[in-house]
């Protein structure tokens, strides 16, 4: 009898039930190692199980109640993105998000803009499928700790609150870098991020101010359950330091509303299905 109604479960005759608010296989603290062995090989075979094209999957066996779509900024990552798909894939499934992974491609040698990259991956995702929550994701970002799962609160969400390069602890208070989350709504009501912070720094300050400038708080997971392993490396070329952008902040207050996903431009190059992610290549229009 049991057999029979599993049958009739996978016959679409009982239509499969809520995934319940906390994801039943979660195992808590988790040992992050970033080999540099692992070949691309070894991260399918460790991620590819169920996942349907482009880096896309569903819970099998109950209807996931978060639609969210991983935002990755990236260029000439490589190695990094390899282990944030070894590791990110199983986390995810285990907690039953119904998700996409999308890595924004800046074409080119231009100046790098994170910033207006995640705008991007926010106009493009939805193209695809109808996302109501967002994770922007470092590609060098890996959680310590599957119980930080990636879905939207009811504020925008701080989630790499404990990265080891700051000691497991906040750099500072209004500290908004790494991986956040925000639903549909959160990020239409700050106009998205801005597009005009080229170069490293101070691009989530911004994020960060409009949020408190709608009336929004940012919550955060403790730091246990926020701690984060980030990839070493060294600082990449057409990304230094712009020295100009943090007295942009002053501005944030007067331009929000008119600089952001209202008035983002950009030309779609290409979109390349791999099974385990969906790279979008863009160019942004970088200034010379
Ligand atoms: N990113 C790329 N390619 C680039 C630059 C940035 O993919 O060339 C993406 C990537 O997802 C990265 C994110 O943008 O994780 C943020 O990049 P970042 O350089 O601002 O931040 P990160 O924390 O490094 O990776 C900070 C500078 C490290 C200097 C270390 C010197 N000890």
């Amino acid at each position: 009898e049991q057999k029979e109604s599993i049958v009739s479960k996978f016959n679409g005759s009982s239509p499969l039930p809520p995934c319940p608010p906390t994801p039943p296989g979660l195992v808590g603290p988790l040992r992050i190692e970033f080999e540099w062995s692992r070949s691309m090989s070894d991260v399918r075979k460790a991620s590819r199980e169920n996942l349907q094209g482009g880096g896309r999957y569903k819970p099998l066996d109950c209807i996931s109640q978060h639609k969210v779509a991983i935002i990755i900024p990236y260029r000439n990552r490589k190695d990094h993105l390899k282990h944030w798909l070894y590791y990110l894939h199983p986390i995810l499934k285990r907690q039953q998000v119904d998700y996409g992974v999308y890595v924004i491609n800046q074409h080119g040698e231009g100046t790098f803009n994170r910033a207006k990259l995640l705008n991007v991956g926010y106009v493009e995702s939805l193209k695809e499928y109808a996302y109501d929550c967002f994770v922007f994701s470092d590609v060098d970002l890996v959680p310590m700790d599957d119980r930080n799962l990636y879905r939207c609160h009811g504020e925008p969400r701080h989630m790499a609150s404990a990265m080891d390069k700051f000691g497991f602890q906040m750099p500072y208070t209004n500290y908004f870098g790494g991986v956040v989350a925000l639903s549909r709504e959160q990020y239409m009501r700050i106009n998205g991020f801005p597009n005009n912070y080229w170069g490293w720094g101070a691009e989530d300050d911004d994020m960060h101010k409009r949020i408190t400038l709608k009336g929004m708080a940012v919550s955060r997971p403790d730091s246990r359950v926020g701690m984060y392993k980030m990839v070493r490396h060294l600082r990449d070329t057409h990304n230094e330091v712009n020295p100009q952008n943090p007295g942009q902040l002053h501005n944030t207050a007067r331009t929000m509303d008119t600089d952001g996903i209202n008035s983002l431009i950009y030309s779609l190059i290409k979109i390349e299905k791999d099974e385990l992610y969906t790279m979008i290549d863009v160019d942004i229009h970088a200034p010379n």
